[in-house]
């Protein structure tokens, strides 16, 4: 098991890596889009649960040369090599190698990319003595993958103007909520999240309505999560969901990131809601579909997503906590 580190830096650093692991979260209002300037800042305020059970975890070392293993690959990573770049211009770190690795599938909607900036900042600030706060780890976490920024943070999290740094606005022991994913494919998605975006805000023509409907969405969300309205928050969070993919579906030419089964396990969560069990779906930039449900109803909603055509297995998660440092086992 784990621990947190408390204690200070080991002198000798030459011989040490330093170990952190995140969670990836799942928006309920959702972020597509950015704004017109530097910073990689969205152009809409979202809100997101960070989860459990799936987990990146980033090992740092200084090393010859700047390397990358991704799940026991050398990779080259562009985002990755911008984001060590972008952090050099302003501390002083030495090259290095970083060895990441996910507990479930890379780059297909699972938000792989959130956990793995917001596990690198944290091993890079403890190693090379960075000496960021959460919000300041938040704010070169946005600069990696904006989700990023959220998954800092444990329990309910927003990223809102005008900072753009992500807050914490309930703890996850605020509300036992439960997520269960359907993985319906296990390949890397074809368009990424940022040229996803860049071609919706160009090309769809609902992209201004998204933008603009976006804050009362965030207000709405905000306030059913502090009263614990489950109703309140299934209309709102599946909306901005379904919002988001017209908005994506509507782009020129069509991004479609949903499979026979994403469109499946939706019919799915409507089945389970008129049998009288709360349930609703979220889907991101891949075709796994996120159902969050109160903790009783996990193995009804386990059943009936197992049972949808197209179905390959599902993960069964609770809210989880933010980035942290971790010892070697
Ligand atoms: C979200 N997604 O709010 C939305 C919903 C995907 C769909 O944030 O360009 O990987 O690196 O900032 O953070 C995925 O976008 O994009 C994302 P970049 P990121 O969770």
């Amino acid at each position: 098991m784990s621990k947190e580190l408390q204690s200070d830096p080991p002198a000798d650093r030459e011989e040490h890596s330093t170990t952190a692991c995140a969670h990836p979260n799942i928006a309920l209002v959702k972020y597509w889009g950015k704004q017109d300037k530097p910073g990689n800042l969205p152009s809409t305020p979202n809100l997101s649960i960070t989860l459990s059970e799936l987990t990146t975890t980033t090992t740092v070392s200084f090393a010859e040369a700047d390397q990358l293993t991704l799940n026991g690959n050398v990779v080259g990573d562009t985002k990755v090599a911008r984001f060590v770049g972008a952090l050099r211009n302003k501390y002083d770190i030495p090259p290095i190698q970083i060895e990441s690795t996910n507990n479930f599938p890379t780059g297909a909607g699972l938000a792989s990319s959130a956990s793995g900036f917001a596990a690198l900042i944290t091993a890079l600030n403890y190693h090379c003595q960075l000496g960021l706060d959460p919000e300041l780890m938040s704010d070169w976490a946005r600069q990696g993958s904006a989700s990023a920024a959220r998954s800092i943070y444990g329990g309910f999290v927003a990223l809102v103007p005008p900072l753009w740094r992500a807050e914490l606005f309930a703890p996850a022991s605020h509300w036992d909520l439960s997520v269960v994913v359907a993985i319906t494919s296990d390949s890397a998605k074809s368009v990424s999240s940022t040229a996803g975006m860049k071609l919706s805000a160009a090309t769809s023509p609902y992209y201004k309505t998204w933008v603009r409907s976006a804050p009362d969405d965030f207000s709405a969300a905000f306030e059913a999560i502090e009263k614990r309205d489950f109703e309140r928050l299934t209309e709102v969070a599946e909306l901005s969901c379904l919002k988001m993919h017209s908005v994506m579906l509507t782009s020129v030419p069509t991004l479609n990131y949903w499979n026979a089964a994403t469109l499946a396990c939706m019919d799915t969560v409507r089945a389970l809601r008129a049998q009288h069990t709360p349930a609703f779906f979220t889907i991101d930039a891949g075709p796994q579909v996120k159902v969050i449900c109160l903790p009783q109803d996990v193995a009804a909603v386990e059943q009936a997503l197992a049972a949808t055509p197209g179905v390959i297995r599902t993960i069964s998660c609770g809210l989880g906590a933010g980035a942290r440092l971790t010892a070697p086992a």
